[in-house]
């Protein structure tokens, strides 16, 4: 299938910042196909009501964790929100568990009692997600608190969206980590909406960008619907965070295909339009991604045989799944602070 002698560097930007190897290139693609794919699953089983914790998918959101993580080595510690399949899926590629947690099962991430919005992965690195907006963010300045006290260079990372910015505990934490020159990056996830309502309606600031540039962070904003834009970010914010010593904030805009919650489109609904055919090419962060793949010589029969090897993988792991058993007795619960 692939040809390793065929495998090649490429740089493809003027500073060289994205230069991956095939290897890499086709480990990306399969991340975002593993998102992409699962969610897709989610989205035709959810009508049968097996799966019952509520689900917020990232359609169109996928490039993020996929491009941020890959520019990490693997056990940083990375924080997320309720829209946190991608992460998870980037950091772990595993769905056996994933899909045990989404069927309430024994053999979930949390025993079937953290649902969707409670994924984690700390043997992996995804320390924690939380259904309560921004809730995460202090805890990666916790930890990169942690690394300065042990003198260590390892960084942390939180990932929200917009609407966390609008929360005391984004700017708190962004001021204690800028004072402390903590070892952190911000990734702010923009899709321009806090459930229905558009940022015009709720920020007072100009943009996002512009009011952490009053902060000593180094800041950088891109279109995070193109994953090589999101690597090359990434590492320039990585090379500046290091130059500064200090904490950085990369905004990343993207498209939420689906509705804030659950399976379906809710473009009927009337607080958006859904994108034109033309417009769909630009926001979708597969194709854009499957455009760039020749450059590495993956074919589209390379693409197909990931395709079908992510769709078996899912389909063990669902089956998986809803044979699995539920929690019972002392374990419903165990493992629970409130
Ligand atoms: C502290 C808190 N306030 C309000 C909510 C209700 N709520 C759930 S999602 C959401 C919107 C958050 O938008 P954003 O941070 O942009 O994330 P997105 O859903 O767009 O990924 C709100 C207000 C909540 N879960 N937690
Ligand atoms: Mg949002």
């Amino acid at each position: 299938m692939f040809n390793p002698s065929s495998r090649r560097p490429q740089s493809l930007t003027e500073d060289g910042a994205t230069a991956l190897t095939q290897e890499e290139a086709i480990l990306l693609y399969r991340r975002l196909i593993l998102a992409r794919s699962v969610e897709e699953r989610i989205r035709r089983e959810y009508p049968k009501d097996q799966i019952k914790t509520p689900v917020h998918l990232g359609i169109g959101e996928e490039a993020i964790p996929v491009g941020v993580c890959h520019c990490f080595p693997p056990g940083t510690p990375m924080f997320g929100s309720y829209r946190n399949h991608a992460l998870y899926l980037a950091l772990t590629g595993e769905t056996d568990r994933f899909f045990g947690e989404l069927y309430g099962k024994k053999t979930g991430t949390g025993q079937g009692k953290a649902g969707s919005m409670h994924l984690a992965a700390p043997e992996a690195g995804l320390m924690a997600t939380s259904a309560v907006v921004g809730t995460t963010i202090p805890l990666a300045v916790g930890a990169a608190l942690a690394h300065a006290y042990r003198k260590s260079d390892r960084g942390a990372v939180s990932f929200f969206g917009d609407g966390a910015v609008e929360e005391g505990v984004f700017w708190e934490s962004l001021n204690f980590a800028c004072l402390k020159r903590l070892n952190v990056l911000f990734v702010c996830e923009d899709n321009g909406l806090a459930i229905h309502t558009p940022s015009r309606q709720r920020q007072g600031f100009r943009s996002i960008l512009e009011a952490v540039q009053g902060f000593r962070c180094s800041t950088a904003s891109g279109d995070g619907s193109d994953l090589l834009e999101v690597i090359r970010l990434t590492r320039l914010m990585l090379r500046r965070m290091s130059e500064e010593q200090g904490p950085g904030l990369l905004h990343l805009s993207y498209f939420r295909f689906l509705e804030h919650v659950g399976p379906g489109e809710d473009f009927e609904a009337g607080y958006r339009r859904k994108p034109t055919p033309e417009e769909i090419e630009r926001l979708d962060p597969v194709i854009r991604f499957e455009k760039e793949l020749g450059r590495w010589g993956v074919t589209e029969e390379d693409r197909r045989q990931i395709r079908n090897a992510v769709d078996d993988q899912i389909s063990r792991s669902v089956a998986a799944a809803q044979e699995a058993p539920f929690p019972e007795g002392d374990q419903l619960d165990s493992d629970l602070f409130s």
